[in-house]
């Protein structure tokens, strides 16, 4: 394939990749025997499904601008290196995790990969209103190892200060956040929308000085603390599930972030899927189930991240934080659990903030989900998401002040009932 970059069609990948031994080897060496399927539905990439030979590969290959909005948002292709290299850690710190990367190309962005078959996104899946086992242990444990194994507490001072300075280069996704998850939801800005019925709570929101307040102080952590390597886009529409497996896909928004960033995100995405429910499971029996289950989701996730980050405090904190020299070493192992209880607590609070935002983001900014934006009665959708848009209010502006998840879980059915502001 020559080196200078250009963007693929079902018509031209055949001829474009066929040189390509890790996709030749799957494949078969004739193109002209492969069908090629583009299948993106995301924001901003071409996804390809090529088969052939009984096999297929996923070929994902950056565009040179936000597929969403089109070429007059350009964005680079450098996202297909940082997902590359993204990929790469997350295999390393949660083996089985993520899909198995095959080939990549940097000149023309794009990394052939794992099919995962027959998994489906999991918002769609959650859309169906069918379940998924052990989806809380399976993406608290993901977030926790891949906040601890990324971080100082694991990682050598001069690997993870090297690693920093590469994914610094990730600036116009971490823009795309610092501004679509931080700001825009909180003023009239350009690229936002939403239901027209919401036009009460939008402006109360907007003008509410505490959100904005606890919104800039959230984004300043997401800015300034680069304490772990985060995947940077952890929602229900970056995992791949079966019903019983979970994959994680779509880490192009890496960046060194807040401990707590990444298990905030997809706690917000859980809590947002239970509030787009009553546009999704007509019988009212098999919706309160379901809706019963998307909270122990919630709790499952979080439990799960404590006792895995626990875990890993324990056996693996070979990192210059918290030494063991200052308390094992010193028979006061009592201290570092200590530690670990504080840091533990303080994860807690800034996940609730960053789940806060994202509920106000999707609902309020350019980027909604397709739990609430399918929901065509725009009477029921804006129901459903002013809930979401209350908890999300009360989870950025009082994160400090929940005791623990059950507080936020019984927070969320109050305020489902009609029995919270
Ligand atoms: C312009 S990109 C909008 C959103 O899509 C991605 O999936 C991220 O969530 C981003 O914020
Ligand atoms: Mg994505």
């Amino acid at each position: 394939m020559g080196s200078q970059y250009e963007p693929l069609t079902p018509e031209t990948l055949g001829g474009r990749l066929a040189q390509i031994g890790a996709i030749t080897d799957r494949l078969g060496t004739d193109p002209s025997s492969w069908t090629v399927r583009e299948v993106g539905d995301g924001n901003l990439n071409l996804v390809f499904i090529v088969e052939g030979g009984g096999d297929s590969v996923i070929v994902k290959q950056a565009l040179p601008y936000v597929r969403l909005v089109g070429d007059s948002w350009p964005l680079p292709l450098k996202r297909a290196f940082f997902e590359y290299h993204a990929l790469t850690r997350q295999a390393a710190r949660d083996p089985g995790s993520v899909p198995e990367i095959f080939h990549f190309d940097e000149e023309q962005a794009l990394i052939v990969m794992e099919r995962l078959h027959p998994h489906i996104i999991l918002r769609q899946q959650m859309m169906a209103g069918e379940k998924v086992k052990d989806l809380g242990k399976v993406l608290g444990a993901f977030a926790a190892r891949t906040a601890f194994r990324g971080s100082d507490l694991s990682m050598s001072a001069p690997d993870r200060k090297a690693d920093v300075a590469l994914f610094a280069g990730n600036v116009e996704l971490c823009d795309i956040t610092e501004n679509l998850v931080f700001t825009d939801p909180y003023f009239d800005a350009e690229l936002n929308r939403h239901t027209p019925e919401l036009d009460g709570i939008v402006a109360e929101l907007r003008a509410d000085i505490d959100l904005k307040i606890a919104a800039q102080h959230l984004k300043r952590a997401f800015a300034a603390r680069s304490e772990t390597l985060c995947h940077g886009d952890l929602h229900t529409g970056s995992a791949m599930v079966t019903a019983d497996e979970v994959r994680v896909i779509d880490p192009e928004f890496a960046f060194y972030g807040p401990l707590g960033f990444d298990v905030g995100m997809l706690i917000g995405n859980y809590l947002m899927a239970y509030y787009a429910m009553p546009g999704h499971i007509a019988d009212e029996a098999a919706r309160s189930d379901y809706k019963d289950w998307l909270l122990d989701v919630v709790a499952e996730t979080w439990e799960t991240f404590r006792e895995e980050f626990s875990t890993l405090w324990r056996t693996e904190r070979n990192g210059m934080l918290y030494p063991a020299a200052l308390y094992e070493d010193q028979g006061q192992g009592f201290a570092a659990e200590q530690a670990l209880q504080e840091l533990l607590h303080e994860i807690f609070c800034d996940l609730l903030g960053f789940a806060g935002v994202e509920m106000h983001r999707r609902i309020l900014g350019l980027a909604h989900i397709a739990e609430l934006d399918e929901i065509e009665d725009t009477a029921l959708r804006a129901a459903c998401e002013t809930k979401a848009l209350r908890l999300g209010r009360h989870l950025a502006v009082n994160r400090a002040g929940f005791a623990g998840m059950d507080a936020v879980i019984a927070m969320a059915r109050a305020i489902d009932e009609g029995d919270g502001r």
